[in-house]
């Protein structure tokens, strides 16, 4: 499942749309995810998890970022991620099903929010994009 040079400037154009509110859809990721899939809360006892939360919110604007990093480094994201895979698999102790939780509530906002750009092309390179996010997050589980 490679990243071609068509899923790389889908995602880049998509993200340039996004511009700065990609937090805004991380933060609706997170609240989706933790509403759809509730086991997901364990990992974050310690936040005020209720709607409309800034620490959610705060949360989501890290995860914004990190994202963001990745589609500046496509070609290289093991490397761009492979700290945050390293707090995810050993400090955190994240089990990696989880970031397929978040990466299609992530997918489902992006759909609400954008549905003329939705094309299922975009649909198919934005999934392999979070495959790749994901898959560069894991590599420290063992
Ligand atoms: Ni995740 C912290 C990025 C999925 C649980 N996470 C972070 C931080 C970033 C981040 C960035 C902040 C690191 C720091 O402070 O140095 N997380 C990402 C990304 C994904 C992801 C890019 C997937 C696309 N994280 C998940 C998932 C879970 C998760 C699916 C659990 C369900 N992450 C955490 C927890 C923290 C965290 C827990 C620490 C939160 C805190 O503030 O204490």
């Amino acid at each position: 499942m490679v990243l071609s040079a068509a899923d790389k400037a889908a995602v880049r154009a998509l993200w340039r749309k996004l511009s700065n509110n990609v937090g805004v859809y991380t933060t609706e990721a997170l609240e989706r995810t933790f509403l759809a899939f509730p086991s997901t809360k364990t990992y974050f006892l310690h936040l005020d998890l209720s709607p409309g939360s800034a620490q959610v919110k705060a949360h989501g604007q890290k995860v914004a970022a990190a994202l963001t990093l990745a589609v500046n480094h496509l070609d290289d994201l093991p490397g761009t991620l492979s700290a945050l895979s390293d707090l995810h698999a050993h400090k955190l102790k994240v089990n990696p099903i989880n970031f397929k939780f978040l990466c299609h509530c992530l997918l489902v906002t992006l759909a609400r929010y954008y549905p003329g750009d939705f094309s299922p092309a975009l649909q198919a390179s934005l999934d392999k994009f979070l495959s790749h996010v994901i898959l560069a997050l894991a590599p420290n589980y063992h």
